[in-house]
Parts: structure tokens; sequence; C-alpha cells
């Protein structure tokens, strides 16, 4: 997530860190902040918002020195503002530290260090760590040491440097699970979260592995693993131009959030997941409020009103509570029922989608309660809602949505589960095998990501099509809507989702020679008819890829193509079924030369309506 910048040299740090900073704007930031030691002190200089605010509070306040750190935020556990920027410094300024990531136990740290009497400035959980590290500081003064038990105490993500006032001639590096890399230079080095940071200065670059920490002066840069044992590098040199560089080796963007999905999956599921039962920091709603909820509204636009039909289905099968899943646009102008029993669930990456914002408002205004499923945390939806869901998906950079929608989807199985244990409607065992499940989400994701090669060649067969059908039933038919929409959208394919049984009652008399359909059949109990639905459009000539678990023989006999993916717990196979419909729609889109990332008349977030 977001950037890191670091320089330890013979040059002014300031240009170089703020220069770093603004090749890794594109990764999308909403605070930035630099630290420099200028031999007596270590500067602080940090700020809400763009780097040109930055800028405007260094004019005439330059920090002196040749050593520092910047950060760009993103902002995870704490809104945007000034004092949860980074770089975060410890009780007394000797720690000063810059973090991507997201540290899981943080309370339980702060808690711990808030006895031992350390003040926090912040709301976030990287000031835990500036913390921390100082803390073991002090019995040893040795930094390294100190980041290292630190770091063991860590559980989550984490890139951080590091800078400590006692040691001008270092710079501590570490990461977890969030990426970053040492750049190797004549007299200095640097690291960043992304090579495009660094490219003006070094092409020379050592990636450092999950686990590995590193000791970074003037003139060397030492390695070391967990154990504290050195780790001999192969030095990569980058050939590639910076464009190609901010996708981190990808063609689009799109595509390098395709695969961050295993990541982003991870960081959204795996912290809220206890065996007591699924733990929402931001979600207060108890068994009191949902005894009084006689109704669940589910409201959103695009990509994000798909998750909310996942929601309806799983909510009301495991939850026994009605639920409407609606699009904003609509929900706003029909003078929907809401008062105080009303639970409204609204679904958004951005938090200012406009539509849905009003939705919210509205319910508001009725009296209704309002849960948010948002990505950017302190947006306009964050700020108004009573309880709040943050996917961690991060910035997502593409027009088309991928992983912030996976997420979302993480979001509603989380939800569903939650809410079904308070109105006891799921038992412990029932809730400890989703857990298991959940807990395997993200390599199973990895698997499918494996076959892009034989998605790729699918989608350069199928590039001619003019007319694509996506079919399926149950919780497939909202994946059937989803994959239909990014076909729509980034390859401007005409497409069209359709409940399996609603095929004969019309759009059946489209489908002729070569017409594709695609057949999504991952829910046991409806397979059988789907199978049948998918039989009828192969007698009418209809050429048929099949989406399915692993294994389903039936649905491979009765297709042209199938692809496979893991099987997993019933009410977890959207999030699978969906992801070899983006790579499909990607490929088809790249075949076609559109402009991937930023397809024609569509805006990343929609704030008018
Ligand atoms: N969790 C930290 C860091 C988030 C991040 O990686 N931003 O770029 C925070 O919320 O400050």
């Amino acid at each position: 997530m977001c950037g890191i910048v670091g320089y330890i040299g013979k040059n002014p740090a300031q240009s170089i860190l703020i220069e770093g900073l603004k090749r890794l704007e594109y990764r999308g930031y909403d605070s930035a902040g630099i630290a420099i030691y200028n031999q007596e002190d270590i500067n602080i200089m940090k700020t809400k918002g763009r780097l040109a605010n930055l800028e405007e509070k260094l004019d005439g306040n330059h920090l002196e020195g040749t050593i520092g750190i910047g950060h760009t935020r993103w902002a995870t556990h704490g809104a945007p503002s000034d004092h949860n920027s980074h770089p975060h410094a410890s009780h007394n300024d000797k720690i000063v530290i810059v973090h991507n990531g997201i540290i899981e136990n943080y309370m339980e740290l702060r808690d711990e260090l808030i006895e031992k009497g350390y003040a926090f400035k912040s709301e976030t959980d990287t000031e835990t760590v500036s913390h921390l590290v100082f803390d073991y500081y002090k019995e040893s003064n040795d930094l390294f040491e100190a980041v290292m038990k630190a770091i063991k105490r860590l559980e989550g993500s984490y890139a951080l440097g590091v800078l400590c006032k006692d040691n001008p001639e270092e710079l501590i590096a570490a990461r977890k699970d969030s990426p970053l890399i040492i750049g190797k230079g004549d007299g200095e080095n640097f690291i960043a979260s992304d090579i495009p940071a660094i490219l003006e200065h070094t092409r020379d670059i050592y990636l450092l592995e999950n686990g590995e920490a590193a000791v970074i002066k003037r003139d060397s840069i030492e390695i070391f693993d967990m154990e504290e044992k050195t780790v001999e590098k192969e030095i990569f040199h980058v050939d590639w131009d910076i464009a190609s560089a901010e996708k981190g080796g990808y063609d689009h963007f799109m595509l390098k959030e395709i695969f961050e999905q295993p990541q982003v999956v991870k960081d959204t599921l795996l912290p809220r997941l206890t065996d007591k039962g699924v733990q929402l920091d931001d979600i207060n709603l108890n068994k009191e409020d949902l005894d009084k909820i006689n109704k669940i509204y589910m409201v959103a636009c695009g990509t994000a009103s798909y998750a909310c039909l996942v929601g309806k289905y799983l909510l009301e099968r495991v939850a026994r509570v009605p639920v409407v899943a609606e699009v904003a646009s609509e929900f706003r102008y029909r003078e929907p029922i809401l008062d105080e029993n009303t639970l409204v669930i609204v679904v958004s990456q951005s938090g200012e989608t406009a539509d849905t914002l009003a939705a919210l408002r509205m319910a508001k205004d009725a009296g209704a309660r309002v849960m948010a499923v948002v990505n950017v945390v302190g947006s306009s939806i964050a700020r108004d809602a009573d309880d709040i869901f943050y996917t961690l998906a991060g910035p997502e950079i593409a027009v088309a949505s991928t992983k912030a929608y996976s997420c979302q989807l993480g979001a509603m199985y989380l939800i569903a589960a939650h809410i079904a244990i308070l109105k006891g409607k799921m038992s412990m065992e029932e809730y400890k095998e989703l857990k298991d499940e959940l807990m395997s989400i993200p390599d199973k994701i990895e698997k499918i990501l494996d076959q892009q090669d034989a998605i790729k060649t699918l989608a350069e067969e199928y590039i001619a099509a003019k007319n694509v059908f996506y079919i399926g039933r149950g919780l497939d038919f909202a994946v059937c809507m989803e994959g239909s929409l990014k076909l729509k959208e980034i390859a401007y394919v005409h497409s069209e989702p359709y409940a399996a049984g609603e095929l004969k009652h019309g759009p059946i008399a489209l489908i002729e020679d070569d017409t594709l359909v695609f057949g999504i059949v991952t829910q046991e109990e409806l397979n059988e008819k789907t199978i049948s639905n998918l039989k009828e459009v192969k007698a009418r000539g209809a050429s048929i890829i099949t989406i399915a678990l692993e294994g389903n023989e039936k649905a491979k006999k009765i297709s042209d193509h199938v692809i496979y993916v893991p099987r997993t717990h019933w009410m977890l196979t959207s999030i699978l079924a969906n992801i070899p419909q983006q790579l499909f729609a990607y490929y088809v889109s790249v075949g076609l030369g559109h402009d991937v990332d930023k397809p024609r008349n569509l805006a990343k977030s929609v704030t008018v309506e």
C-alpha cells in the first residue's frame, strides 16, 4: 500500500524524498510526510492531503540533512489527518519510522505500551511500532537488535523504514507482506516501496523478501533473515522504463491488481477471524439491535451492487432475515419503507459514490441504522455510517474494480456469518467450518491465477464474439452479473447476465451458432438445473465455457471448455468463480487493443448522479 522512500548518502535528502514520493503518487494516497536527520535532530514535516501541501509547508522550512525517510499514506487505521500521517516518532523522538501495511495485533501492543507509560499521539497501528522499537532500544542501544525484537512481535504486514537519533549513519529496513526494495548507489543507498521512486538514481536493486531486514549505510547494505543470519542476494538490474515500473512489471494496473488479490483478501479476512467468532471492530451492532431489525436493504452501484446481491443471498439463507438488494440510483428515488427497525448496508469502494451516499443519508434521516462497507478510510460514506467494515484492498488504480470487489465479497461473507451468529442461526461448529475455508481462500485464488495462460488462450479464441451470455443460478447468478459487467466495461463487448432459469422466457431466442455462453456452476444443489439450461443453449449452437468446481465431470462433458476452481464452502464460491472472468475480460480487452485501465466513458469514483 502506498509509498515509502528512504535515502542515506551525500546529497540533500529532501528533494530526493519528495521526488521519489511523487513517483509513487499513482498508487493513491491521502497524506504525506518526511523525516530528515540533520546530525542533531530528526525533523519531521507531515500533512494531510497531497504532496503539494507538504511542499507548501516545506517552503521556507527546508529540512537539512542527507539521511531521511518519506511516506505517502493511504489510511487503514485512523482517518487521514496531520497527526495520523507518517513518519511516526517514539515518545522522545528518538526513533522515527514510516510503515506500509497493517499491524493486526496493534491493539494488544498499544495497551501493553500504554501500561508502560507511553503516550500515543495518533490513532494509527503504526505508532505502536515506533514505541515498541524504542522500548527495546532503550535496553540495548542497538537499533538493529531493537527493530528485530520489535518485528518478531508484529502480526500482519509491514514494510518499515527506521531512523534513530543516536545513529546518524544508518537506516534500517524490514518487510513482511508489504513490498520494499533497496536501491544500491555509489556512496548513497535508497529504500522504496516500489522501483519508480528511485529509478532516476539507480537501476541496481535488492528485492527484500518476507522476513528480511537490512542495515543500510552510505557505503554498505547488509541484509539479514529473521534469525539475523546474513543473506547473500543477487542484484536485480532494472531495465524497465518508469511507466512499466509503476505497474510492477505487469502490463496494466488491472492485471497487477488481479494478482494482488490473494494478499488483499488475506488482509481483509484473516485478522477478523477469531476462534470465538468474527471480530468486526467498527461494527457495534449487537444482538439486541438485531432483534429489532425486521428488514435489511443492501444498496450500492455497479460492481458493488453485485457484492450486495451475494450479501442478500447469504444473509437471507444463513441469518434468516428478509433482505432487499437494490441499486442506489433506484432506491433513493422510490420512497422505500425505512424506519428504526431497518438496517441499510451500503457498499462503495471509494466511499464517495454519489447515489450510494444519498441513499445512506436518506436512510439515516428516516431513522434506519446504516452499515457501510468501504475501502477508503475517512471517506464521506465511512464518516456518515453508524457501523463500518473497511475492506483492506489498498488503492485501486484501474477503473474496473477487481481486488476491491473480491474484498467486498469477503466483507459479505464475514458480515453474514457475524449476523447469523448473533441471531443464533449459525452454530460455532458451522462457523468453525466456514472459518477454516475462509482461511484457505487466498491460496485458492492463487491456484486460479496459475491458470492465467489457459484463460488467455480462451480469450484469444473467442476474441471476435459479439454477444456473450453469462448464466447461473443462486449465488452463481451474482457471479454472472459481475462477469458480464467486466466484459462490457473494459472490452466493450455486448454481454447479458441471466438467471439460468429465465433464459427460456425470452433471451434464448438470441442464441444462434457460436454465440458464446458462460455457465457458472458452483452451487451443488443447483448444478443439474444449470447444466440442463446449458444443454438447451448447446442444442441451439452456442459455444460453452463453464466455470465449475474441480471434479465436476458433468459440467466438463457439456462444455467446449471448462475452467475449474478449487472446491470450497458453498457460501464462498463466488469469490473464486469470479477470478477467471476477470482474466477473460482483461485478455479480450488487451486483444482488442483497448485502454484496459482507463476504459472509455468511465470514471473510477462516480461522485455525480
Ligand atoms: N496502517 C498504516 C499504514 C497504512 C499504509 O500502508 N499507508 O500507505 C496507517 O493506517 O497509517
